[in-house]
């Protein structure tokens, strides 16, 4: 491919369309990306008991993800290592083997070939079955947060989420027992490459008040004042934005975190019990956190809403289309109709029909496919906003910007995929963790 080191100007902040559009550019990301990051499998919850599995992908190769009998987790990939058959065709379920539809070889809850029809007579005690067992992926969690990785050369989970775990225990750590998953998730294809979804929820805090005035003209609340970007609506305090060394990132929007919710009480209520307690565990500047609402993306392809509570995992399906999957995210401990009533609301604006996310999949959609042109997809884009507003901050870990609205962790998180693009191992990636940040030139914002 050519012209591989043009596809993100750091410098400029701008990035070439071919990273929506070409295939080479896809091949390489699964290659270097999705073959490299941990991705997000699930959650605790999705299988809490011995034989649970669930039935997930890793990009585009499936995957089951496995409660063994001693309380672990294994993951390995869905396909037979026979001929390559899908072998479990269920979205979750509770199994103490895995059978093959084809020929009826059978795999153990750890992946392992344990049985073959007619074994003896076909094969004549030739076939190795130790060495035919389904293969393996890495599977490590962070606060009960199920994370795959193909890599074997890749640090630790909790290295990879680094600076970003501080952020995350405000809200999968706090005293009252963090977070959960509901599912099973809802599914819907959109036509539109990865990165789209991905790069929205990280940081595009400028669409908000208008690609979804109308949604938040009809919710009202606290964001009312955005619909429209009117003149007198609130700018460099409404939040703040955050970028990380792997690229992960969010935007904040201060005291807002139920601001989508139409029926909120007992969430209100919830967060005001609640609060106290994450002040005294994290401190101040994380009590803000908590009672604000976050827009994330945690790289490469897994975003959440914070206070919103939907729960995404963007799996590629080629350059110009993903399968969506959208989990709700609750708190562990709240009421069962506290839960029930978070994610009716989180279904309402950003499940596959949801007000909020319907606004956006036109945007997805037409930011990919109109880069099908001989021109366009020549061009390049800007995410130069609020470029000299950041630097690094005495509290807040990484590289923090001065608005909600602004486009630092749409810089950070092209900055590190220009960079695992870039880098032939994780050592070349490891050897850049005390000069990432040397882009953020402006070192006395804060
Ligand atoms: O559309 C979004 N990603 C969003 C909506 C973010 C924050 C508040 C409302
Ligand atoms: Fe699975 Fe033959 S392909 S048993
Ligand atoms: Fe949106």
């Amino acid at each position: 491919m050519n012209g591989s080191a043009a596809l993100v100007d750091n410098a400029n902040a701008s990035q070439s369309r071919r990273v929506f559009w070409d295939q080479d550019v896809y091949q390489l990301e699964l290659e270097r990306i999705f073959s490299r990051c941990w991705l997000m499998l699930g959650h605790d919850s999705l299988v809490p008991k011995p034989g649970d599995f669930i039935t997930t992908y890793m990009a585009e190769d499936r995957v089951i993800l496995s409660r063994q009998p001693d309380g672990s987790l294994k993951a390995f990939i869905n396909s037979c290592t026979h001929r390559g058959n899908q072998i479990c065709h269920a979205d979750s379920g509770s199994a103490k083997a895995f059978v093959c539809n084809y020929h009826g070889w059978v795999f153990g809850q750890d992946g392992s070939l344990v049985d073959v029809p007619m074994e003896e007579r076909c094969y004549h005690s030739d076939l190795d079955k130790s060495k035919l067992g389904l293969a393996p992926i890495r599977v490590e969690t962070y606060k009960g947060f199920i994370f795959g990785c193909h890599d074997p050369e890749a640090p630790s989970l909790e290295d990879y989420l680094g600076d970003f775990c501080w952020y995350l225990d405000t809200i999968w750590d706090g005293p009252d027992g963090g977070l959960e998953l509901l599912g099973p998730p809802l599914k819907s294809t959109l036509a539109c490459n990865w990165k789209v979804p991905t790069e929205n929820f990280v940081g595009d805090g400028y669409h908000v008040g208008w690609t979804h005035a109308a949604a938040l003209q009809m919710i009202g609340g606290e964001l009312a004042g955005l619909s429209g970007n009117r003149a007198d609506m609130p700018f460099d305090d409404l939040g703040l934005q955050f970028t990380m060394r792997h690229g992960h990132g969010f935007g904040l929007i201060d005291n807002a975190a139920t601001a989508i919710h139409v029926k909120r009480d007992g969430y209100v209520k919830y967060l005001e019990e609640t609060r106290g307690g994450i002040r005294e565990k994290f401190g101040p500047e994380r009590e803000r956190l908590y009672v604000g609402h976050w827009n994330t993306s945690i790289f490469p392809n897994c975003s959440f809403l914070y206070g919103t509570n939907t729960f995404k995992i963007w799996h590629p399906r080629g350059p110009h289309e993903i399968e969506v999957w959208t989990y709700t995210m609750v708190p562990k401990n709240a009421d069962t109709e506290t839960k029930r009533s978070i994610q009716r609301e989180a279904i309402r604006s950003f499940g596959t029909a949801g007000t909020l996310e319907s606004d956006d999949g036109e945007n997805m959609s037409s930011a990919t496919y109109n880069n099908n042109g001989i021109i366009t997809r020549k061009g390049r884009m800007n995410s130069s906003m609020g470029k000299d507003r950041e630097g690094p901050h005495p509290v807040y870990p990484g590289i923090v910007g001065v608005s909600f609205i602004g486009e630092t962790s749409y810089r950070g998180f092209y900055r590190f995929w220009q960079e695992m693009l870039d880098a032939p191992d994780w050592a070349a990636i490891r050897a850049n963790d005390d000069t990432w940040d040397a882009m953020w030139t402006n070192r006395n914002f804060w």
